[in-house]
């Protein structure tokens, strides 16, 4: 299936967005290195309680995967087939249950004004930080599926699983 192709193409880019020295696998310090990097393009630190919330969620979505598979570091092979396991064959669930608390930890992080949804002026820093510079308005607007002119949680990780199953081409989460 041609969906399927596509689901396997975003994890590989997925795993050489964070398999950072280039050779050929990743562990935890991927995790930790991409997650200091999102804080320093936003400007925060992981020693704040909400830049400590961010590196935490990340490291944790390794450690999920990483136990799962029963490993400490995957190649891109061990990687597709835990992330196809334990998040796109199990559909909305499977997202929510990884990828969740690292959605939610980014919106605390962007939410300057504590209303605890993400503004455009919000999502705009949020897209500098993952290297996304062109149609930020028309992104903004697709993931506004209720559009209220926010962003919610809900409607942020709709738009993560979207671009991981290949019905999106917003990388939220970098490439
Ligand atoms: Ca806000
Ligand atoms: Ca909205």
């Amino acid at each position: 299936m041609a969906s399927n192709v596509k689901e396997r193409e975003r994890l590989n880019e997925r795993f050489a967005f964070w398999d950072n020295n280039g050779d050929g696998t990743i562990d935890r310090s991927d995790f930790e290195a991409e997650a200091r990097e999102i804080m320093r393009n936003l400007g925060e630190d992981d020693t704040t309680p909400r830049g400590r919330a961010v590196f935490d969620a990340y490291t944790q979505m390794w450690d999920y995967l990483a136990s799962k598979a029963g490993k400490s570091s995957l190649n891109a092979d061990e990687f597709a087939a835990v992330a196809e396991a334990e998040i796109i064959s199990q559909g909305d669930a499977g997202f929510s249950r990884v990828l969740r608390p690292t959605i939610r930890a980014i919106v605390d992080l962007l939410d300057n004004d504590g209303d605890g949804r993400v503004s455009p002026d919000e999502f705009k820093r949020w897209l500098d930080a993952v290297g996304v510079s062109t149609n930020t308005q028309s992104i903004f607007q697709s993931i506004d599926t209720n559009g209220n002119g926010y962003l919610t949680v809900d409607e942020l990780m709709a738009a993560v699983r979207d671009y991981h199953l290949g019905r999106s081409d917003v990388p939220l989460l970098g490439r």
